[in-house]
């Protein structure tokens, strides 16, 4: 079998994966089969006069090799061209977008570097999968390198419609770069067909069938692998004897007979100002809730150096200080708002223990925390998930409330039915969910990328611009 090489920003430790969930969990599995190596920033910031050096360390045979970013990395390539120019965009927010040349470059550097370092590493049979938007033009620079093994690419953010990706600085020199790779992944049905489109009709691009597609004098494969996770772990995890007494423990504690949780990293693309006035509006439009129900929302924070994560903060902060200001009692407080990160065994139980899940991006590529919450439902009495259409997850989960995320009535009345949906309705829908969790677990995520990608070969390199 192939040695796996994965490269993502963050290298998670494998051998406390279960514990901190995403991406660390999905992988972690293939690393240890494959003897697998992973490669990418170890998070630490360096002064711009610091040599950058490679570490590696092995865990649970997974080799890592990590390096840091100087001063000059982290502002230009990580908050600069990713943060502040490609997720924004990327989630259809070009508004939030702070165009500037200086972060280009340094987004061009880092790849250029870490292909370079990961370049002396590789062996001649490796699989090389790239994952997210801060590598994009990675395969461009290895193959510059000389290199030819397989590389793949897996998307784990929206891919935007042609109009908006139009406004990304440096687009076609992106979208040129994916060409590089033998196989690029997205998340959604949706998101393929936004590349399909902007490269057919932006760049002279021609779909070949079986999935094919060619542009810039080179073919690649490109496909829907809509993430998952792992199903059976999560439900082990909100089924301890620990979890049944923190869900005691949250009642005891609390006058509300049932709870709305909640759990997303401070992102403006995650709705959160949104949610809460919804929440504020189930109790104005429907008084019955007052004193009966409680949202707990969890929002760790995240990316702090980058402006429009503060705002958020402050808008967040202010707005349940006075939905709480405004409802609450001596003995029930309506917003719950927790801005740290939980334990992952704490979430599952709190995920078990809410009546209703609430997941409402405005935006998102897949979002985890819907198919977490399905997993970790008792089967005999589940919780409903109320969903934005705009989560990709939305794609497989039909059967959850799906609403508008905007539009805060139309989460309230979701709200309202999900907190008096009767027991049958709520196990038909759940029934139908954890089937289609099931299906698209994250085995089936990573396996069937890796088969695609280990199947598929095109030769061919992009001509240069
Ligand atoms: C990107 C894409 C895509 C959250 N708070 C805590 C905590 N979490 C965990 C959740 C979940 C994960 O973090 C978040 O995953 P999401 O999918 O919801 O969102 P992103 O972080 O934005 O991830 C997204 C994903 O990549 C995978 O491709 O689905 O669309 O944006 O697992 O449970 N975990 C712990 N404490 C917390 O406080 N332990």
């Amino acid at each position: 079998m192939s040695r796996l090489i994965v490269v993502s920003n963050r290298v998670a430790d494998v051998s406390k994966a279960v514990q901190s969930g995403g991406l660390a969990v999905a992988l972690a599995d293939a690393l240890r089969e494959r003897r697998g190596l992973w490669f990418g920033w170890d998070g630490t910031v360096v002064s711009d006069e610091t040599p950058i050096g490679l570490t590696i360390s092995q865990s649970e045979q997974v080799r890592t090799a990590t390096v840091p970013l100087n001063q000059r990395d982290y502002d230009e390539y990580y908050v600069g061209f990713s943060n502040n120019i490609l997720w924004p965009s990327f989630h259809y927010r070009l508004d939030l977008g702070h165009i500037d040349a200086k972060s280009i470059d340094g987004y061009r550097r880092v790849n250029q570097r870490f292909a370079q370092s990961l370049a002396a590493l590789l062996e001649p049979d490796d699989i090389i999968w790239v994952h997210d938007y801060h590598f994009i033009p990675l395969a461009a620079e290895l193959r510059a390198l000389g290199v030819r093994q397989r590389i793949g690419f897996f998307l784990h953010i929206p891919f935007p419609p042609p109009d908006i990706f139009l406004a990304v600085p440096e687009r076609q020199w992106l979208a040129r770069s994916l060409f590089s790779y033998d196989v690029v992944g997205f998340q959604t049905a949706v998101d393929t067909s936004n590349f399909i489109r902007y490269v057919t009709e932006h760049a002279d691009g021609e779909e070949k069938g079986e999935n094919s597609i060619t542009a810039f004098g080179a073919t690649t494969k490109v496909q829907a692998f809509p993430i998952g996770i792992d199903v059976d772990a999560f439900y082990a995890m909100s089924h301890t004897p620990k979890a049944d007494e923190q869900i005691q423990r949250l009642y005891r504690r609390s006058m509300a007979s049932s709870q709305v949780i909640g759990v997303d990293r401070l992102d403006y693309s995650k709705g959160l100002p949104d949610r809460l006035r919804a929440f504020r509006r189930l109790l104005e439009l429907y008084p019955e809730n007052r004193k009966m129900v409680t949202l707990m929302q969890i929002s760790p924070p995240t990316r702090e150096d980058v402006a429009a994560y503060s705002d958020i903060r402050q808008e967040l902060e202010g707005l349940s200080g006075a939905i709480n200001g405004e409802y609450s009692d001596f003995d029930w407080t309506p917003v719950r708002y927790i801005h740290r990160a939980v334990p992952r065994d704490t979430l599952a139980a709190l995920f078990r223990g809410s009546q209703v899940g609430l997941v409402t991006p405005l935006r998102d590529g897949m979002n985890l925390v819907a198919k977490e919450y399905i997993a970790a439902q008792d089967e005999e009495d589940p919780g409903v998930l109320v969903l934005s259409r705009f989560a990709g997850a939305a794609e497989e989960l039909a059967e959850a409330l799906l609403v508008n995320p905007y539009d805060t009535d139309e989460v309230a009345q979701a709200l309202q039915r999900a907190l008096t949906m009767k027991k049958d309705e709520r196990s038909e829908r759940y029934d139908a969910l954890i089937k289609r969790v099931r299906k698209h677990d994250v085995k089936n995520w990573r396996e069937s990328f890796l088969n695609e990608l280990r199947d598929s070969r095109h030769p061919t390199s992009p001509e240069t611009a």
